[in-house]
């Protein structure tokens, strides 16, 4: 379980608790970007009266996208077949990972989806939703990749998925991140099955939402589409990257 971090101090312990009772089994690695608000010193703390708790201390924020390759490079050496992405903020709940745990005995990667039947958000903002909703929406169409729910980062991976996603050259930090794993999931052939979530707006701490990260995910996700097309014109089978 790799939980990534930034100023969610007030967050961590209930997440590591919440995984480690609906997933005994797990082990949780928390990448903290050096939280000013001692979110890591937190993650050191409940590391040291749980062997099953890890944590990858990073220099500075360099965002979402970041935090994961370095998470999942650390359980990739480590030689764990299964690799899980939930955010810290209570957003994503640990007692649905049983069920994302389960679908990936018949497929290679689980999304948690809150756009298919089954799933919904609590408490979220309309602009919010129609924000996720659009960007899925857009992704869908654009890249021709038959997923409902694309930005979302409640995700179980087989480490060998993982390894066939190319993911050396990953460079997207955002929500376009998930957006880029998914897509590259589907053009490798991988079988990706969404099942449904609830997620939960967070209720502590601070969003890291901001227009750069959408700026980002528009720009990337439209190049990605027309480099896609344009490949396809000229007879080449893959998206550009
Ligand atoms: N290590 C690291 N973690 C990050 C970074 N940015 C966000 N996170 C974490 O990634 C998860 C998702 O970030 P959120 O701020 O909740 O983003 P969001 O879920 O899109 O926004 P909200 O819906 O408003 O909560 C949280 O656990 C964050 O702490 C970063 O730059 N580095
Ligand atoms: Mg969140």
């Amino acid at each position: 379980m790799i939980i990534p971090t930034y100023n969610e101090a007030e967050n961590i312990a209930s997440a590591v608790a919440r995984v480690r009772e609906a997933v005994p089994r797990a082990d949780v690695l928390v990448a903290d970007d050096n939280s000013p608000d001692g979110t890591g010193k937190l993650a050191d703390e409940l590391a040291a009266g749980d062997d099953r708790v890890h944590v990858l201390h990073r220099r500075g924020k360099e965002g979402l996208g970041a935090a994961y390759l370095a998470g999942f490079r650390w359980g990739i050496e480590r030689g764990y077949g299964v690799l899980v992405e939930m955010d810290a903020d209570g957003s994503h709940q640990p007692e649905e990972l049983p069920r994302l745990l389960t679908a990936l005995k018949g497929a290679d990667l689980v999304l948690g989806s809150r756009w298919v039947p089954g799933g919904r958000v609590v408490n979220w903002p309309r602009h919010r939703e129609l924000l996720s909703r659009g960007g899925s929406t857009y992704s869908r169409m654009l890249l021709g990749v038959p997923i409902r729910d694309l930005t979302g980062g409640f995700r179980a991976f087989r480490a060998e998925t993982l390894q066939g996603l190319g993911l050396d050259d990953v460079a997207s930090q955002g929500y376009c991140f998930q957006v880029d794993l998914a897509r590259r999931a589907v053009e490798a052939g991988f079988h990706v099955v969404e099942v449904p979530i609830t997620f939960v707006e967070r209720e502590l701490g601070d969003s890291k939402m901001n227009r750069d990260i959408v700026v980002e995910a528009l720009w990337r996700v439209t190049a990605w589409g027309v480099g896609g097309r344009a490949g396809r014109l000229l007879g080449r089978g893959t998206a550009g990257r």
